[in-house]
């Protein structure tokens, strides 16, 4: 998070879901390459941030994570306010936890922008014996729901790095497409993009400009 770093957009990202399906676990092998077994040392943390290249364009993706606030249902309004993509995750081994996606839904298009990009993620792919929600009945719901989705392991690392690269690309492909109009989900993103990968000439580009 250095002062000094470029980047031309910055794009708040939000994780829910039930506690203990994998959320800090995600974020921290998404962000520091690290999962841990213990699901406490996680409690008190806001945000994580890490810096991707998509395309010619540098996004800075910032993932905030529950705090551990989700077991008390404490999860309040500011935590939703501009952010651009959720990763709305449940734990295949756990059908409860898919069950209860469909308040986590509600819950995000009460408080946030409607056009946010939304991600079904199923986690806990090594523990396919345990497996308990089907693929293609996840599959089937988040297509009904216009919503992305896919599977992953956070402790394998599998489709961990996938999972954001395409939230975060459909945030861009939607930022940048007439899509959605100002004053929405563009100006909030735009609006947050403190500096400019300077000497980029897509930085010049009209799309990434006027928004
Ligand atoms: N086997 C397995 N365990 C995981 C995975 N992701 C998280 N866990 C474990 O599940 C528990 C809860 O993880 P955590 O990331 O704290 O979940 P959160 O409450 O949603 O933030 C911890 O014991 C983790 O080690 C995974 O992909 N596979
Ligand atoms: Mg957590």
């Amino acid at each position: 998070m250095g002062s000094d770093e470029s980047y031309n957009f910055v794009f708040k990202v939000v994780l829910i879901g039930e506690s203990g399906v994998g959320k800090s676990n995600l974020l921290s092998r998404f962000t520091k390459n690290e999962f841990t077994h213990d699901s406490r040392t996680t409690i008190g943390v806001e945000f994580s941030t890490r810096t991707v290249q998509l395309n010619s364009l540098t996004i800075k993706a910032q993932i905030w994570d529950t705090a551990g606030l989700e077991r008390y249902r404490a999860i309040t309004s500011a935590y939703y306010r501009g952010a651009v993509g959720a990763l709305l995750v449940y734990d295949i081994t756990k059908h409860l936890t898919y069950e209860s996606v469909d308040r986590w839904l509600k819950e995000l298009y009460d408080h946030a922008d409607p056009h946010i990009v939304v991600m079904l993620v199923g986690n806990k792919t090594d523990l396919g014996s345990e497996r308990s929600v089907p693929t293609e009945e996840a599959k089937d719901f988040a297509e009904k729901k216009g919503i992305l989705f896919l599977e992953t392991s956070a402790l394998e690392s599998t489709n961990v790095e996938t999972a954001f690269h395409n939230v975060l690309g459909e945030i861009h492909r939607k930022v940048s497409s007439k899509e959605v109009t100002r004053g929405s989900i563009s100006a909030v993103s735009l609006a947050q993009s403190a500096s400019r990968a300077s000497g980029d000439p897509e930085e010049k580009k009209p799309c990434c400009r006027n928004l």
